[in-house]
Order: C-alpha cells, then structure tokens, then sequence
C-alpha cells in the first residue's frame, strides 16, 4: 500500500503541527514540500475544498488542516501513543483560541515584518526541499509571492503591531495558565493541545528538535522580542514540549 503524501510549507507551523504528530503517532508518510505560488493548482488538483497547507492524501482521502490531519492520524496509529487530551471540552476551547486566533497572529507578526522589510530572509526557507525547478520557480516568481502574501494575510507595519498585542494577550494567558506549576495544558499528559501550542509557538523557542527552523534567520525587532521573552514560562514550556517529544 503506498504511504500517504503530506504536503506542506517548511515554514509554516500549521504543517509543522501536522507532521510532528503523524510523527509522534508513528505514523509513515511520504513528505513534500511545495512552492507557495503552486499549490492553489495542487489542492485544486487533488480536489481539495480549499488551498491552505497541509494537506494528507492516503489511499482513500484527502485530508485539509493539521486538526484533521491529527485526529486521522489518532485513528490509524497503532495505539501505543495517543495525543488525545484528558478533557475533550477544556481541550477544544483552548484548541481553537490556539489554532483560530494565537496561530493567525503568530504568523501575521512574523510575515508583517519579514515580508515587509526582509523578504530575503524567507526565500531559502520557502525554496528549502523542493525540487530545483520549483525553488528557481519561487525565485523567479519571489516578488510577485510577497505582493500576493502581502496583501491575502493583509501585513504591514500597524497590522503587525496588531497582531503582536494580540500574541502577548496569549503569551499572558499561557503564562497564567502555566504558573499553577502544570506540564501539560490539559491533564497529566502530553496531548494534541501541547503540541499544537508548541508547534504555533516554535519560534519563541527556535528549538533544536524542529526540522525546519535550523536555517530560519528571524527579522531583527522579532528577534528582540523573542528574546525579551526567554524567561517567559511559556517559553521554556515550547522548548520543553520540543525536547521531550519532537522525537521520531
Ligand atoms: N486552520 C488551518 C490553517 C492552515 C493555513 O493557514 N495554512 C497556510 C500556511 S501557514 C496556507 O496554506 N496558506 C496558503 C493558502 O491558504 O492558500 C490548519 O490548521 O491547517
């Protein structure tokens, strides 16, 4: 039977969220990365209801978002290890805060400066792992990428302030959460909640055990941020979340 196919941007932490837990679940895929610009004709092509990334085509599906991605993939895993949380309704509210609004604004913070004023420090990580066609592709294409990312996740210099009050909200409300001395978010046990925050918050942390981020050079007033936040207690969890069980 052929493996299924996850196809994801390098960069983007919703794909991330998706492969660290078929990873984690042990699942077996095959991955590929694909050129931002390209992928409108794949999901289009492989019958897709929208064109966000990730995308998981098995044998008898095709499966959008890194939620779905997860909950396919607690169901085909052998069952050794879960990423079910102990408390489903606690978990789905925290799920979709973290997925619906802190992953929006983590990213809409990072584009609104890199994009706006260090695009060429996105290029290798958007070229990383394709096929040399589509990375000359995407240098080809490089300012008409930006124009379109731009202006679909609406990035600029006051949205990107927006979007960093926004994050500090959540970084605020994890920090509260996280000082009764817990180590997970819901329960006693790592769970599909920790690893969606971890993944959507893989920058505070640029953690050595996240496949993509080696390279990942962050813009300069991010990286000052990111840095004033080190002690955070949601920092050393993110870091924590990655030593602990971003393990093949
Ligand atoms: N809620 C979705 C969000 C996925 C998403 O926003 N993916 C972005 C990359 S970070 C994407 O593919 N954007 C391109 C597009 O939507 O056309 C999930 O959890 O998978």
């Amino acid at each position: 039977m052929p493996l299924p196919k996850l196809y994801i941007f390098p960069i983007s932490h919703y794909c991330e969220k998706a492969r660290w837990a078929l990873d984690y679940l042990q699942v077996d895929y095959e991955l590929h990365a694909v050129a931002p610009g390209m992928h409108a004709d794949l999901t289009a092509r492989l019958g897709a209801a929208g064109t966000s990334l990730p995308v998981l085509v098995t044998d008898e599906s095709v499966i959008q978002g890194s939620h779905e991605i997860i909950e396919w993939a607690e169901g085909v895993s052998s069952g050794e290890r879960t990423l079910q949380p102990a408390d489903l309704s606690a978990a789905v509210e925290m799920e979709s805060r973290l997925n619906e609004v802190l992953g929006v604004h983590v990213r809409r913070m990072y584009y609104s400066e890199a994009l706006v004023d260090r695009p060429e420090t996105v290029l290798p990580i958007f070229a990383d792992g394709l096929p040399a066609e589509e990375a000359q592709f995407v240098r080809d294409a490089w300012e008409i990428i930006v124009g379109a990312m731009v202006e679909k996740m609406d990035l600029g210099p006051e949205q990107g302030q927006e979007s960093r009050h926004i994050v500090l909200e959540h970084l605020d409300w994890l920090d509260t959460l996280l000082s009764d001395g817990r180590h997970y978010l819901v329960g006693d046990a790592f769970s599909r909640v920790d690893l969606g925050a971890a993944a959507l918050l893989a920058p505070l942390a640029m953690a050595p055990e996240h496949p993509t981020y080696g390279g990942l050079q962050l813009p300069p007033k991010l990286a000052q941020d990111i840095d004033d936040w080190q002690k955070r207690p949601v920092t050393r969890y993110v870091a924590e979340m990655y030593r602990l069980h971003r393990t093949v």
